[in-house]
């Protein structure tokens, strides 16, 4: 049976462009604000001009982080119920102009319109009405929080009104105010929003719209008064953002590309994958972040598999967006499909077998075929690189271990899907697989409930769900302390300047702990180790890269730890306590030592067993959820661990502090490579007795001594480290090398008084020492 054509009629769009003129300026301040320069956006389908968009300079994106500034303690004021009003009125409006916003996006960006329609407005809308509810409940479910002041948002082309609605619906529900730009091929919808939370009432300057390239979203990074930024767009410019940031203490979280595994195995519903793949890479002409691109098939349906594919990739219908009979419509621009086709021919050239879509393509337009291409292998360069096109690379496997190693091969982490008939098997795998999001016997599912995000390249943060509140909060002040409060060890701390000088020859120097065995530092140079009065009292192993290496190696190969169930880690995180309590006199001395008065030496290590019981209590505890997202199945939420976490710890409470910051990641189920306080490492050194008589299986432990500024940069830049926390070195040089693998990083400037238990413990250090994997189910025939 032939389709006959079904367009969508664009004047709704249109009319709404002429009303503008055609040209369209920044939206600063509850208001339209003229641009000097415009650039033109043109509709990729047939690459005819849309309107004229205004390019914001630096001056620009100045006034408009003023307006937001100045819009702050207002809206901060307001009740979250209040706030909660005006997401629900924006939600409301949407709807009302759902037809309006659906034409507009797939003029812009040649979409189909059936995607716009059914996907991109409805998951918009239902981001405000979730987050509506969100502002309501932030008070009571957030109560140690508060909002962190202007959000700098950058979102990219491919799902420009979704993208910011997942940017700015939480954002608002937190009670900061934004400055956001869209890419620069799709400002549209950004702007037909600003004119919806006018009519809403939004007050002015809560929300601002700068258009512009890549230089406006420089600006923003760069900004001093924007405090927390918000990215989604490729890895590359999210490594940049990450080290442009460094240092400056603005929060950040960024959502990046993806190489998403569509594992297949031999007992799947075949014919409902062939469909989950269409919709995992034909979707959105494959412009998708987290397309299923990585066909895994099962050796023995493999043939089988590609066969039925290939039958279906050529029933697909590619041409004008507007019909909406039409499967795949244009894309984003002339060099992004140029971009895909060489990918595709360097791909054919390296040996890989192209099957192509037989569909004839408008002759106007931005369009490339759907594409399949096998025979290829695990390091080529189309199954590394993301195409962000709709080019499918296929490769088999023969076990489950196998298609976990394919899956897992790869810089990406942020989603997979796995269909198999045997839950067990899925369920088996999900867990195996890196990423932040996994359907099993689905693909492309997204809801405002459930958080989306990714691991390793693909970035970190999570948008949806609760997890996603997060990101757009901070501890309230009077929660820490500043950085003006004196530390407990200050004579110490300037002591040890001095101290990190080498000394030569060893002694009865305490040594480091790698791989479950003491070590001595790779250099064989000590450092002398003074009290809080300046008198020496012994040497420490002056740590250098090779020791990094070594402890990251034995870490990151100990995998005995994280696969020990949480009861299990339980069971061990009590003994520890108690061995700690049994040689309570050996670290009272070597405390009393440092300066400590016996009476501190007491508190600190009873105050050190109390927390390492805490977090046994929260091993089994820390549990994850189940989302109530709108599907007939479930949407898991896990909590899993980060993987190999460096701890580098402060000075003070030298025995408190290290254990404050290891439990928790020992909790959860990280490894860890702890650098000790260069002032005092004794307490840390020692502990190492502790750990080799509680059963911790080795490499889960690592500790190393030295000057942790040195010792800092080889930590925070190798690419086996998951997650840096640096409560002692230099954040900015830390956030900086952060950016090799984008690990994620926890660095405080504040003092915290390790003493009280509102500071030196609680879910904020269970939320670092883990992830949340939303592993989506359906259920039902
Ligand atoms: P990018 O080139 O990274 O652009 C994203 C946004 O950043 C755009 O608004 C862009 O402006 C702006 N930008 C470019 N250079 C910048 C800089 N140096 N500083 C600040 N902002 C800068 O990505 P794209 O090509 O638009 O989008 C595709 C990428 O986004 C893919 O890698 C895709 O996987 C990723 N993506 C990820 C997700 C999630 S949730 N993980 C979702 C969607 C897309 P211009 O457009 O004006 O250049």
């Amino acid at each position: 049976m032939e389709y006959g054509k079904a367009p969508e009629s664009p004047d709704l769009a249109l009319e709404w462009l002429a009303q503008h003129n055609n040209k369209m300026d920044h939206f600063i301040d509850g208001d339209w604000y003229q641009g000097k320069d415009h650039f033109a956006s043109n509709n990729p389908a047939t690459g005819q001009l849309l309107a004229k968009v205004a390019q914001a300079d630096e001056k620009t994106v100045n006034q408009a982080v003023k307006a937001a500034e100045k819009a702050l303690p207002k809206w901060q004021a307001l009740s979250g119920h209040e706030r909660g009003q005006f997401l629900y009125a924006i939600a409301r409006l949407i709807q009302k102009n759902s037809r309006l916003f659906a034409v507009l996006e797939t003029l812009d960006n040649g979409k189909p319109i059936r995607e716009s329609r059914d996907i991109d407005v409805p998951l918009a809308v239902r981001h405000f009405y979730h987050h509506a509810g969100w502002a309501q409940l932030l008070d009571t479910e957030f109560p140690e929080h508060q909002a962190i002041g202007v959000a700098g948002q950058i979102i990219p082309w491919n799902f420009p009104l979704m993208m910011l609605a997942w940017k700015i619906a939480p954002a608002l529900a937190t009670g900061n105010t934004i400055v956001i730009k869209p890419a620069e091929f799709t400002s549209l919808t950004a702007l037909l929003f600003a004119e919806i939370c006018q009519q809403a009432g939004l007050p002015k300057g809560v929300l601002n719209v700068v258009t512009g390239d890549g230089s406006t979203g420089q600006h923003i990074v760069k900004h001093p008064d924007i405090k927390k930024i918000a990215f989604t767009g490729s890895t590359p410019v999210g490594r940049w953002i990450r080290q442009a940031t460094a240092g400056s203490g603005k929060k950040l979280s960024l959502e990046l590309g993806g190489k998403s595994a569509f594992i297949v195995c031999a007992d799947a519903d075949l014919d409902a994958a062939v469909e989950g793949v269409v919709d995992a890479i034909w979707f959105n002409q494959g412009q998708v972040c987290c397309a299923g691109s990585r066909l895994l098939v099962q050796e023995a349906v493999a043939t089988r598999f590609h066969q039925k594919l290939i039958t279906r990739m050529h029933k697909l219908r590619i041409g004008d967006p507007m019909d909406k009979s039409i499967d795949m419509g244009a894309i984003i621009d002339p060099r992004q499909q140029q971009k895909i086709a060489t990918l595709v021919q360097a791909g054919v050239d390296a040996g890989a077998c192209l099957n192509q879509s037989s569909a004839e393509l408008p002759s106007v337009g931005c369009f490339y075929p759907p594409t399949l291409l096998t025979d290829v292998s695990p390091s080529d360069q189309v199954v590394q690189d993301e195409i962000f096109g709709p080019v499918l690379v296929s490769m088999t496997f023969r076990t489950p271990c196998e298609a976990v190693a394919l899956a897992n091969n790869s810089r990406y982490g942020l989603a997979a899907s796995i269909w198999s008939e045997n839950i067990n098997m899925a369920m088996h795998l999900a867990p195996l697989v890196q990423a932040g999001i996994v359907w099993i016997n689905c693909t492309n599912m997204m809801d405002a409930a459930a958080g989306f995000g990714g691991v390793k390249e693909s970035g970190f943060g999570r948008e949806g769900g609760k997890e996603g509140m997060y990101e757009y909060l901070t501890l309230k002040p009077g929660k820490l302390k500043s950085n003006a409060s004196k530390t407990k060890n200050k004579a110490a701390i300037k002591q040890q300047a001095k101290s990190t000088e080498p000394v030569q020859g060893m002694d009865k120097t305490p040594k480091m702990f790698v791989g479950g065995k003491q070590a001595r530092p790779d250099g064989g140079y000590s450092y002398a180790i003074h009290n809080t009065k300046g008198q020496l009292i012994t040497h420490a192993g002056l740590g250098n890269r090779k020791d990094v290496r070594n402890a990251v190696e034995a870490a990151a190969t100990s995998k005995a730890w994280s696969q020990m169930n949480a009861y299990q880690r339980q069971q061990v995180m009590y003994f520890m306590a108690e061995n700690l309590s049994y040689r309570k006199g050996e670290f009272a001395d070597r405390l009393v030592a440092f300066g400590h008065s016996k009476k501190q030496a007491e508190t600190e290590i009873e105050t050190s067993i109390q927390r390492l019981s805490y977090y046994a209590a929260w091993c089994d505890k820390y549990d994850g959820q189940i989302h109530s997202v709108p599907l007939r199945g479930v949407a898991m939420a896990m909590h899993e661990p980060i993987g190999v976490i460096a701890i580098q710890c402060p000075d003070d409470a030298p025995l408190l502090s290290f254990i404050s910051l290891l439990a928790p990641a020992m909790a959860m189920g990280n490894r860890v490579v702890m650098t000790a306080s260069t002032a005092f490492p004794l307490p840390a050194l020692d502990f190492y007795q502790v750990l080799n008589t509680s059963d911790v299986p080795a490499g889960t432990v690592n500790i190393l001594s030295g000057n942790q500024q040195e010792l800092a940069k080889p930590l925070a830049g190798h690419m086996n480290v998951d997650a840096i926390w640096a409560f002692g070195a230099d954040a900015e040089l830390i956030e900086h090398e952060s950016a090799t693998n984008l690990k994620r990083t926890w660095t405080s400037s504040n003092h915290r008084d390790w003493l009280e238990a509102n500071q030196g413990q609680g879910q904020e250090y269970l939320r670092q020492a883990t992830q949340v994997k939303n592993i989506w189910t359906p259920y039902g025939e």
